[in-house]
């Protein structure tokens, strides 16, 4: 491992942050590193205010989505939606949902079944979503930018189109009224789908300044999606998140306010809350039945109907839960079978029945374990494998699967998630040729890990002003990475404890402070002799009243080794 010191920053500009907005000298070197020279930016990132956000209508063919779907609400033309099966989908449906209804416009939403209809625009979704009467206008959201064959379908049938969508753009666009996807232009590429169907309600609102809707009620959606779609925490994804976390503790939304009930959620949401309880509550549905369930919930003004559903999308996730537990130990067996887990550098395991809503779960857990790509499959009753594959950083699945293309019938995806299609046949050949691509790939990437802490502290500057400080910055995410604190020259105040034979716990001191510190899944390793540089992330620790500052051991080493 190797520890490279932070680099030094600016400390004029990290002065004036510090005094200007009275905040903690580390959280103003933080703010110099993410770029923000000045007082003007820092305002702006530590206070996002939604009346910066920028004009919904520079989004690329927002005005020609707006006046068509005006025209359909002053017309009575019948809308349907048709959205996509996990959050992102699902909260995007919704929000357009409503507002179409707030506008007075006749709509309808499906969802197509990932079993039975697939993801995206099919051509036997579609028929299925036309069954309860064949819409004027249809608005995709979530799906639709690569559709070109199945949206000429529809106009075959004298039907409109309107895509809302954040997906790379295919070389040929369908023929359509509108594709509001911002991949298509030069801003805004950070959105998902229900950052973007936000931006639709804010232009609606712009063209009919007579309606009365608080934006500010949709928020919290807009937050779910983004959280649960992994988009980067950035610029307006930030200010949406903040805001959304803040109104989700208080929803207009009944089914929002009854997902935080049977999660135990009653304080303002984090985005770990999203992330891990409210989210895979959502995509439960998705996964084993239909996501109808948790879009007629969030639908749902009825308090009756809402505690019926959610109990539902509860038990859903319990067998959910259970569900991935068996594939997963299925999967595990098929690793200790088939692999060396010393030498091995990806995986590839199958088995019969394992259900295709539950194997991209499985393949992330199995990344976390692993540390190396995965690709979980199961087959059919006929022999026919679906795969979700996931990768780790610096490691192309795109390319890897392209190398793999004469063994599999179908893959697409991205260079961290993907999805393949192949014949039982095939799949011992796969497993080679994969296996042998990612030997190569890993041979040529440097495997020597690095430590490269950003801040630089002394123990006694880990206070709950640097915690406030810290949240202000937040919340981390996809290319907002969170911060890694560095102490040297640590020492422990009594010896270290095992906390439930896992996790380490010490008393850190240095230069007559002390603090706790907790080191998770670290009991099998030797401690290095102190004194030790830390490198840490930190939390905050609320306990009957009062909150201290948590220190979260990321890695730790003896003070002698040199820094880079
Ligand atoms: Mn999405």
């Amino acid at each position: 491992m190797r520890w490279i010191f932070p680099k030094p920053v600016n400390s004029e500009v990290t002065s004036t942050l510090e005094k200007a907005l009275e905040i903690h000298p580390g959280i103003a070197s933080l703010l110099v590193q993410l770029g923000v020279d000045n007082v003007e930016k820092a305002v702006a990132l530590l206070h996002p205010k939604l009346s910066s956000l920028a004009d919904p209508f520079l989004l690329p063919d927002m005005d020609r989505a707006v006046s068509r779907i005006l025209k359909a609400i002053d017309s009575g033309e019948q809308i349907l939606l048709y959205g996509d099966y996990d959050v992102d989908g699902v909260t995007s449906v919704t929000l357009l949902h409503r507002i179409l209804v707030e506008f007075g416009g006749k709509v309808r939403s499906f969802l197509p079944n990932r079993l039975r209809n697939g993801y995206g625009l099919s051509k036997k979704g579609l028929e299925e979503s036309f069954e309860a009467g064949k819409p004027d206008l249809l608005i995709t959201l979530d799906c639709g930018t690569s559709s070109k064959q199945e949206i000429a379908y529809v106009y075959d049938m004298g039907i409109e189109v309107i895509v809302i969508d954040h997906h790379e753009c295919a070389t040929e666009l369908p023929e359509c009224v509108a594709i509001v996807n911002p991949k298509r232009g030069d801003n805004f590429e950070y959105l998902c789908t229900v950052g973007i169907a936000f931006k639709v309600a804010h232009a609606l609102a712009k063209r009919r300044r007579d309606v009365p809707v608080a934006l500010k009620d949709y928020l919290d959606l807009v937050a779910l999606g983004t959280i649960a779609d992994v988009v980067p925490l950035i610029a307006e994804n930030r200010l949406f998140v903040i805001k959304g976390l803040e109104q989700a503790a208080n929803s207009k939304w009944a089914g929002l306010r009854a997902l935080n009930r049977v999660a135990g959620l009653s304080q303002t949401l984090r985005g770990p809350d999203v992330s891990f309880k409210i989210a895979p509550r959502i995509n439960a549905a998705g996964r084993l039945e239909s996501a109808g369930i948790a879009l007629e919930l969030m639908l749902s003004s009825d308090e009756i109907t809402v505690q019926k559903l959610v109990e539902q999308l509860e038990q859903l996730n319990t067998r959910r839960r259970e569900l991935a537990k068996l594939v997963f130990q299925q999967a595990e067996e098929a690793v200790a079978a088939q692999y060396d887990t010393e030498k091995h550098k990806a995986i590839v395991v199958g088995g019969k029945n394992w259900h295709p809503g539950l194997i991209g779960i499985v393949a992330a857990k199995m990344v976390q374990k692993y540390h190396c790509p995965v690709i979980v499959i199961g087959f059919d009753a006929e022999g026919i494998g679906k795969g979700s594959a996931r990768g780790v950083e610096g490691f192309s699945l795109v390319d890897a699967l392209r190398h793999c293309d004469s063994y599999l019938l179908k893959h697409g995806g991205h260079h961290l998630a993907a999805g393949v299609t192949l014949e039982e046949g095939k799949m011992a050949e796969f497993q080679k040729a994969f296996g042998e691509y990612a030997m190569k790939a890993f041979s040529q990437i440097s495997s020597e890990r690095e430590v490269a802490p950003d801040i630089h502290l002394e123990l006694r500057d880990v206070t709950m002003h640097l915690v406030e400080g810290y949240e202000a910055v937040g919340p981390f995410g996809t290319n907002h990475p969170e911060p890694l604190f560095l102490l040297t020259k640590v020492h422990a105040a009594g010896a270290p404890t095992i906390i439930k034979e896992k996790h380490r716990s010490f008393t850190f001191r240095q230069n007559g402070t002390t603090a706790r510190a907790i080191w998770f899944n670290s009991a099998d390793e030797p401690l290095p002799a102190p004194p030790w540089d830390v490198a840490f992330t930190l939390g905050r620790n609320d306990f009957r009243g009062t909150s201290s500052p948590s220190i979260y051991v990321q890695h730790l080493r003896s003070t002698a080794e040199a820094f880079e």
